[in-house]
């Protein structure tokens, strides 16, 4: 693994979600990487997350990549970690509202599960970690967590997934979808997964 974050490394991003790929290439473009979608270097079958955790699912969905393109390889596991759900719907928070459902349909199941909780028990966390495999086939771990609560009602149109519920405790009264895009990276828990894989590339 280089230890200088400024190396030009060209990394695949194994992720089917066009919006993880432009967060993570805006997160970071000072480290003159070069980053390529999946579907540029032709496409590839996804790999089903069978993981348990974010972890387990990061690590398959790199490893994947890293084996059928052969060159270095980042992905993302990421989702909503609900307290008054238990931690639902964590790692199914994609599939929350069934194996299709389209982030209105997941939006609307959190909607539903929580009308009735007060204002003081709809906390939550997005949660991210990242896996970044060299093209040597080194692994780097790396996670990012961001605090806020659920709202009420969809608010605003950037972003994706749960971010037009999700009002992140750093911006009162601006939901995640309310956010410019280096809003979001500096708040949120892909941006602080990014951060911290740049400190251990850098140490
Ligand atoms: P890949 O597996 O192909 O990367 P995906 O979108 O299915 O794409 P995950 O399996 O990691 O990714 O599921 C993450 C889900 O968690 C995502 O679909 C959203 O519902 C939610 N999520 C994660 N990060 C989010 C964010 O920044 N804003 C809003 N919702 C997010």
């Amino acid at each position: 693994m280089s230890s200088s974050s400024s190396t030009h490394l060209r990394v695949v991003v194994a992720t089917g979600n066009p919006h993880k790929v432009e967060e993570i290439a805006v997160a970071l473009r000072f480290t003159g990487w070069e980053f390529v979608s999946v579907a540029e270097l032709g496409g590839w079958d996804s790999p089903e997350e069978t993981g348990a955790t974010f972890e387990d699912n990061a690590r398959i969905k790199a490893r994947v990549a890293h084996e059928r393109f052969g060159i270095a390889a980042l992905a993302d596991d990421s989702g909503l970690v609900v307290d008054a759900l238990g931690g639902a719907p964590g790692v199914f928070s994609s599939r929350y509202g069934g194996e299709e459902a389209t982030d209105a349909d997941n939006n609307a199941k959190l909607l539903r599960e929580m009308v009735d909780m007060a204002d003081a028990n709809r906390t939550a966390r997005f949660r991210s970690v990242i896996v970044l495999i060299d093209a040597d086939g080194t692994e780097m771990v790396a996670v990012g967590a961001c605090e806020g609560l659920i709202g009420r009602e969809p608010l605003g149109n950037a972003g994706f997934g749960y971010d037009p519920l999700f009002l992140p405790a750093e911006t009162p009264g601006r939901t995640m979808a309310e956010l410019t895009m280096d809003e979001k990276n500096a708040i949120s828990h892909r941006g602080a997964a990014l951060t911290a894989l740049r400190e251990k590339l850098i140490s």
